[in-house]
Protein backbone atom coordinates (compact mmCIF):
# COMPACT_ATOMS: atom_id res chain seq x y z
CA UNK A 1 0.00 0.00 0.00
CA UNK A 2 1.35 3.21 -1.17
CA UNK A 3 0.89 5.93 1.50
CA UNK A 4 1.53 9.77 1.40
CA UNK A 5 4.98 9.35 2.82
CA UNK A 6 5.77 7.32 0.06
CA UNK A 7 4.72 10.10 -2.62
CA UNK A 8 5.75 13.08 -1.12
CA UNK A 9 4.37 16.22 -2.27
CA UNK A 10 6.60 18.63 -4.62
CA UNK A 11 8.35 21.71 -2.40
CA UNK A 12 6.61 24.52 -4.82
CA UNK A 13 8.97 27.09 -2.96
CA UNK A 14 12.13 25.51 -2.69
CA UNK A 15 12.00 24.19 -6.77
CA UNK A 16 11.18 28.25 -7.46
CA UNK A 17 14.26 29.28 -5.63
CA UNK A 18 16.48 26.37 -7.29
CA UNK A 19 15.48 26.89 -11.04
CA UNK A 20 14.84 30.44 -10.86
CA UNK A 21 18.85 31.12 -11.95
CA UNK A 22 18.24 29.10 -14.52
CA UNK A 23 15.05 31.12 -16.14
CA UNK A 24 12.77 28.88 -15.08
CA UNK A 25 9.39 30.00 -13.26
CA UNK A 26 7.81 26.89 -11.28
CA UNK A 27 4.18 26.64 -10.43
CA UNK A 28 2.85 23.27 -8.85
CA UNK A 29 -0.54 22.47 -9.17
CA UNK A 30 -2.77 20.12 -7.21
CA UNK A 31 -4.78 19.01 -10.43
CA UNK A 32 -5.09 20.11 -13.57
CA UNK A 33 -6.93 18.66 -16.75
CA UNK A 34 -3.83 18.93 -18.98
CA UNK A 35 -0.66 20.65 -18.31
CA UNK A 36 -0.36 21.18 -21.83
CA UNK A 37 -3.80 23.18 -22.07
CA UNK A 38 -2.86 25.25 -19.24
CA UNK A 39 0.67 26.59 -20.75
CA UNK A 40 -0.77 27.02 -24.15
CA UNK A 41 -3.44 29.03 -22.40
CA UNK A 42 -0.82 31.54 -20.79
CA UNK A 43 1.33 31.58 -23.99
CA UNK A 44 1.41 35.37 -24.27
CA UNK A 45 3.83 35.65 -20.73
CA UNK A 46 7.45 34.94 -21.44
CA UNK A 47 9.28 31.88 -21.93
CA UNK A 48 10.12 29.67 -19.04
CA UNK A 49 6.91 29.39 -17.53
CA UNK A 50 6.91 25.67 -16.01
CA UNK A 51 3.61 24.09 -14.60
CA UNK A 52 3.71 20.82 -12.98
CA UNK A 53 0.74 18.72 -11.73
CA UNK A 54 0.41 17.02 -9.12
CA UNK A 55 -2.73 14.80 -10.48
CA UNK A 56 -3.70 15.38 -14.47
CA UNK A 57 -7.65 14.63 -14.47
CA UNK A 58 -7.17 14.44 -18.52
CA UNK A 59 -3.31 14.49 -19.33
CA UNK A 60 -2.81 13.95 -23.47
CA UNK A 61 -0.57 11.67 -25.33
CA UNK A 62 -0.02 12.26 -29.03
CA UNK A 63 -2.64 11.70 -31.60
CA UNK A 64 -5.20 12.71 -28.92
CA UNK A 65 -4.04 9.30 -26.73
CA UNK A 66 -4.17 10.03 -22.79
CA UNK A 67 -1.38 10.30 -20.16
CA UNK A 68 -2.27 8.11 -16.86
CA UNK A 69 -0.43 8.21 -13.77
CA UNK A 70 -1.78 8.44 -10.27
CA UNK A 71 -1.37 11.56 -8.04
CA UNK A 72 2.27 12.06 -6.66
CA UNK A 73 3.65 8.78 -8.68
CA UNK A 74 5.57 10.93 -11.44
CA UNK A 75 5.83 14.11 -12.86
CA UNK A 76 3.53 15.91 -14.92
CA UNK A 77 4.89 19.35 -16.23
CA UNK A 78 4.68 21.52 -19.13
CA UNK A 79 7.15 24.14 -20.38
CA UNK A 80 6.46 27.62 -22.65
CA UNK A 81 9.34 28.27 -25.15
CA UNK A 82 10.16 30.64 -27.77
CA UNK A 83 9.95 28.35 -30.45
CA UNK A 84 13.44 27.22 -32.04
CA UNK A 85 14.79 27.75 -35.75
CA UNK A 86 14.53 23.62 -36.09
CA UNK A 87 11.17 23.37 -34.65
CA UNK A 88 11.10 19.17 -35.36
CA UNK A 89 13.75 18.79 -32.96
CA UNK A 90 12.33 20.52 -30.09
CA UNK A 91 10.57 16.90 -29.12
CA UNK A 92 13.34 14.66 -29.60
CA UNK A 93 15.86 17.00 -28.01
CA UNK A 94 13.52 17.64 -24.59
CA UNK A 95 13.74 13.43 -24.71
CA UNK A 96 17.13 13.36 -24.58
CA UNK A 97 17.45 15.87 -21.85
CA UNK A 98 14.81 13.52 -19.75
CA UNK A 99 17.31 10.37 -20.38
CA UNK A 100 20.20 12.30 -19.93
CA UNK A 101 18.86 13.31 -16.52
CA UNK A 102 17.94 9.64 -15.79
CA UNK A 103 21.17 8.39 -16.56
CA UNK A 104 23.16 10.75 -14.49
CA UNK A 105 21.12 10.90 -11.25
CA UNK A 106 19.33 7.27 -11.59
CA UNK A 107 21.86 5.08 -12.21
CA UNK A 108 19.90 3.64 -14.78
CA UNK A 109 20.40 3.28 -18.67
CA UNK A 110 18.03 5.37 -20.58
CA UNK A 111 17.29 4.99 -24.09
CA UNK A 112 15.61 6.65 -26.60
CA UNK A 113 13.22 5.41 -29.32
CA UNK A 114 12.63 7.75 -31.95
CA UNK A 115 10.97 10.32 -32.06
CA UNK A 116 11.04 11.16 -28.15
CA UNK A 117 9.95 8.06 -25.68
CA UNK A 118 12.41 7.42 -22.98
CA UNK A 119 12.70 3.50 -22.32
CA UNK A 120 14.45 2.15 -19.74
CA UNK A 121 15.09 -2.28 -19.89
CA UNK A 122 12.66 -1.64 -22.83
CA UNK A 123 10.01 0.12 -20.89
CA UNK A 124 8.66 3.45 -21.22
CA UNK A 125 9.16 5.40 -18.58
CA UNK A 126 8.78 9.35 -20.41
CA UNK A 127 6.73 10.78 -22.78
CA UNK A 128 6.97 14.05 -24.48
CA UNK A 129 3.86 15.90 -26.07
CA UNK A 130 5.08 19.25 -28.26
CA UNK A 131 2.85 21.63 -29.56
CA UNK A 132 2.79 25.08 -30.71
CA UNK A 133 0.16 27.18 -29.70
CA UNK A 134 1.16 29.92 -31.87
CA UNK A 135 3.85 30.09 -34.07
CA UNK A 136 6.41 31.82 -32.42
CA UNK A 137 5.71 29.36 -29.25
CA UNK A 138 6.05 25.66 -28.36
CA UNK A 139 5.10 24.22 -25.20
CA UNK A 140 6.84 20.81 -24.93
CA UNK A 141 4.98 18.33 -21.73
CA UNK A 142 6.73 15.47 -20.09
CA UNK A 143 5.73 12.59 -18.29
CA UNK A 144 7.51 10.73 -16.36
CA UNK A 145 6.78 7.64 -14.46
CA UNK A 146 8.44 7.83 -11.06
CA UNK A 147 7.04 5.67 -8.38
CA UNK A 148 4.34 3.83 -10.40
CA UNK A 149 3.46 0.56 -9.50
CA UNK A 150 3.18 -2.08 -12.47
CA UNK A 151 -0.84 -2.49 -12.07
CA UNK A 152 -0.86 1.36 -12.50
CA UNK A 153 0.51 1.49 -15.68
CA UNK A 154 -1.43 0.94 -18.93
CA UNK A 155 0.32 -1.84 -20.48
CA UNK A 156 3.38 -4.06 -19.71
CA UNK A 157 5.12 -1.92 -22.42
CA UNK A 158 5.24 1.13 -19.77
CA UNK A 159 7.79 0.96 -16.64
CA UNK A 160 8.74 2.97 -13.96
CA UNK A 161 12.39 4.16 -12.15
CA UNK A 162 10.98 2.64 -9.10
CA UNK A 163 9.93 -1.01 -11.37
CA UNK A 164 13.45 -0.22 -12.92
CA UNK A 165 15.58 0.04 -9.66
CA UNK A 166 16.24 3.50 -9.85
CA UNK A 167 18.28 4.95 -7.17
CA UNK A 168 16.07 8.06 -6.56
CA UNK A 169 13.01 8.72 -6.55
CA UNK A 170 12.99 12.29 -5.35
CA UNK A 171 10.75 13.65 -7.79
CA UNK A 172 12.26 17.31 -6.60
CA UNK A 173 15.34 15.88 -7.65
CA UNK A 174 14.39 14.65 -10.76
CA UNK A 175 12.27 17.69 -12.01
CA UNK A 176 15.69 20.22 -11.44
CA UNK A 177 17.95 17.22 -13.29
CA UNK A 178 15.57 17.33 -16.06
CA UNK A 179 15.11 21.32 -16.42
CA UNK A 180 19.10 21.28 -15.84
CA UNK A 181 19.36 19.13 -18.91
CA UNK A 182 16.73 20.30 -20.83
CA UNK A 183 18.82 24.17 -20.29
CA UNK A 184 21.78 22.44 -21.86
CA UNK A 185 20.06 20.94 -24.79
CA UNK A 186 18.41 24.27 -26.08
CA UNK A 187 21.59 26.55 -25.13
CA UNK A 188 23.64 23.89 -27.72
CA UNK A 189 21.32 22.16 -30.15
CA UNK A 190 24.18 21.49 -31.99
CA UNK A 191 25.98 19.27 -29.45
CA UNK A 192 22.50 18.22 -28.41
CA UNK A 193 21.40 17.11 -31.87
CA UNK A 194 24.67 14.71 -32.12
CA UNK A 195 24.22 13.40 -28.77
CA UNK A 196 21.06 12.35 -29.59
CA UNK A 197 21.95 10.61 -32.41
CA UNK A 198 24.12 8.51 -30.43
CA UNK A 199 21.73 7.83 -28.15
CA UNK A 200 18.56 6.69 -29.86
CA UNK A 201 18.35 3.15 -30.20
CA UNK A 202 16.07 3.28 -32.83
CA UNK A 203 18.81 3.74 -35.53
CA UNK A 204 20.48 1.08 -37.75
CA UNK A 205 17.55 -1.62 -35.93
CA UNK A 206 14.71 -3.36 -37.79
CA UNK A 207 11.59 -1.19 -36.99
CA UNK A 208 8.05 -1.50 -37.44
CA UNK A 209 6.35 2.39 -38.34
CA UNK A 210 2.88 2.94 -37.56
CA UNK A 211 2.15 5.94 -39.23
CA UNK A 212 -0.34 8.50 -38.13
CA UNK A 213 -2.95 7.79 -41.34
CA UNK A 214 -2.76 4.24 -40.11
CA UNK A 215 -0.19 3.11 -42.49
CA UNK A 216 2.65 0.18 -41.13
CA UNK A 217 5.87 0.38 -42.68
CA UNK A 218 8.81 -1.93 -41.74
CA UNK A 219 12.42 -1.71 -42.63
CA UNK A 220 15.98 -0.71 -41.19
CA UNK A 221 15.91 2.82 -39.46
CA UNK A 222 19.08 4.47 -41.35
CA UNK A 223 19.61 7.52 -39.16
CA UNK A 224 17.80 10.47 -38.05
CA UNK A 225 18.13 13.31 -40.31
CA UNK A 226 18.60 17.35 -40.32
CA UNK A 227 14.85 17.97 -39.80
CA UNK A 228 14.96 14.89 -36.89
CA UNK A 229 12.86 12.81 -39.31
CA UNK A 230 13.71 9.07 -39.01
CA UNK A 231 14.96 7.70 -42.18
CA UNK A 232 13.47 3.84 -42.73
CA UNK A 233 14.72 2.34 -46.47
CA UNK A 234 15.56 5.72 -48.09
CA UNK A 235 12.36 7.49 -47.38
CA UNK A 236 11.87 10.12 -44.15
CA UNK A 237 8.79 10.14 -41.79
CA UNK A 238 8.10 13.04 -39.66
CA UNK A 239 5.92 10.87 -37.44
CA UNK A 240 4.97 7.80 -36.40
CA UNK A 241 5.12 5.04 -33.56
CA UNK A 242 8.11 2.70 -33.43
CA UNK A 243 8.52 -0.57 -32.39
CA UNK A 244 12.13 -1.77 -32.35
CA UNK A 245 11.44 -5.27 -33.82
CA UNK A 246 15.68 -7.02 -33.25
C1 LIG B 1 3.17 10.45 -25.14
O1 LIG B 1 2.22 10.22 -26.09
O2 LIG B 1 3.92 9.63 -24.70
C2 LIG B 1 3.18 11.88 -24.62
C3 LIG B 1 2.86 11.92 -23.15
C4 LIG B 1 2.99 13.34 -22.62
C5 LIG B 1 2.44 13.44 -21.24
C6 LIG B 1 2.69 14.79 -20.64
S1 LIG B 1 2.27 14.84 -18.97
C7 LIG B 1 2.42 16.55 -18.93
C8 LIG B 1 1.84 17.06 -20.22
N1 LIG B 1 0.42 17.29 -20.12
C9 LIG B 1 -0.28 16.46 -20.89
O3 LIG B 1 -1.52 16.44 -20.97
N2 LIG B 1 0.57 15.65 -21.56
C10 LIG B 1 1.95 15.95 -21.27
P1 LIG B 1 2.14 8.91 -26.95
O4 LIG B 1 3.46 8.60 -27.55
O5 LIG B 1 0.97 9.11 -27.84
O6 LIG B 1 1.85 7.77 -25.92
C11 LIG B 1 0.58 7.64 -25.34
C12 LIG B 1 0.39 6.17 -25.05
O7 LIG B 1 1.30 5.79 -24.03
C13 LIG B 1 -0.99 5.84 -24.52
O8 LIG B 1 -1.86 5.53 -25.56
C14 LIG B 1 -0.72 4.64 -23.63
O9 LIG B 1 -0.65 3.46 -24.39
C15 LIG B 1 0.69 4.90 -23.14
N3 LIG B 1 0.71 5.51 -21.79
C16 LIG B 1 -0.24 6.23 -21.17
N4 LIG B 1 0.16 6.59 -19.94
C17 LIG B 1 1.41 6.08 -19.78
C18 LIG B 1 2.35 6.07 -18.74
N5 LIG B 1 2.12 6.70 -17.58
N6 LIG B 1 3.53 5.44 -18.95
C19 LIG B 1 3.81 4.81 -20.10
N7 LIG B 1 2.95 4.76 -21.13
C20 LIG B 1 1.76 5.38 -20.97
Amino acid sequence: MYTDLDRPALRERVLQRALAPDGWRVEVLAEATSTNALVAARADEPAGLVIVAEHQSSGRGRLDRSWVSPPRAGLTFSVLLAMPDDSGWLPLLTGLAVATAVTEICQLTAELKWPNDVLVDGRKICGVLASSPSPAVAVVGIGLNVTTRADELPDERAGSLTLAGSSTTDRDTLLRAVLRCLRTVLDDPAAAKEQYRKRCTSVGRQVRIELPDGAVVTGVAERVDDGGRLVVDGIAYTAGDVVHLR
